[in-house]
């Protein structure tokens, strides 16, 4: 009881604490947090405009990329329903990457990029959104490695449909798989087998019974 009391009681302070600090400016009508903004049209998260990865001296070059995303760019690949305007992007390394995302539907897409370093972006994630018609964006800046960094919308089933990408560091590290228009899809066996213990087990008896059977038949 009294040890619930103390938790709720340092709860308590670490809210007001919390609260007391000062509040961050507000120079725009958008929420703004670290590396976040929102606003009604939509938001970017873990944007990084002058933090340089460890391996990065400076800034090598600026680079613009501007991403159209439709149904209207999924009749292109049989068998999509989303798409970006294009599978494919590439960029030097040490770059700094300002992303345009140009929604032309009326229904949420995202810009969503995974794998950068952990240590100056959140989950190791890049995330622009744009919640209906119109455009949004939002920048960061990648390491020196060769690498294939994923890029997908992740509302529910758009990167299923087609809304799937990749960005290039210096050519990268090979492709990913199911990426419209630049590599195959991959379909997994769903009656794949795991040949664990208690099926080796299963298919002993299996064969023993049959064998038991076969012995039978033969003597009657
Ligand atoms: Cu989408």
């Amino acid at each position: 009881m009294t040890a619930a009391l103390v938790a709720a009681f340092a709860a308590v302070l670490a809210v007001g604490a919390g609260a007391a600090e000062p509040a961050a400016d507000h120079p725009h009508e958008s929420h703004s947090m670290e590396g976040m903004q929102m606003s009604a049209a939509g938001m970017v998260m873990n944007q990084n405009t002058d933090r340089l990865p460890k391996d990065c001296a400076n800034i090598a070059q600026d680079v613009t990329i501007t991403v159209h995303a439709g149904r209207k760019y999924a009749a292109a690949h049989p068998g999509t329903t989303y798409a970006y305007d294009r599978g494919a992007w590439d960029v030097p390394p040490c770059s700094r990457v300002t992303v345009t995302l140009v929604n032309e539907d009326h229904v949420r897409h995202q810009w969503m990029l995974h794998g950068l370093p952990r240590y100056l972006y959140t989950e190791g994630m890049f995330h622009l959104e744009v919640s209906g018609p119109g455009e949004g964006s939002g920048t960061f800046i990648v390491p020196s490695v060769k690498k294939t960094y994923l890029v997908h919308c992740d509302v529910p089933q758009h990167a299923e449909k087609g809304m799937k990408a990749e960005l290039t560091v210096a050519g990268g590290d090979g492709d990913l798989p199911s990426i419209p228009g630049v590599s195959a899809t991959i379909e997994l066996d769903p009656y794949r087998v795991r040949w664990d213990a208690a099926m080796l087990v299963l298919a002993g008896v299996v064969g023993l019974v049959g064998a038991m059977l076969g012995f039978r038949a033969l003597r009657g």
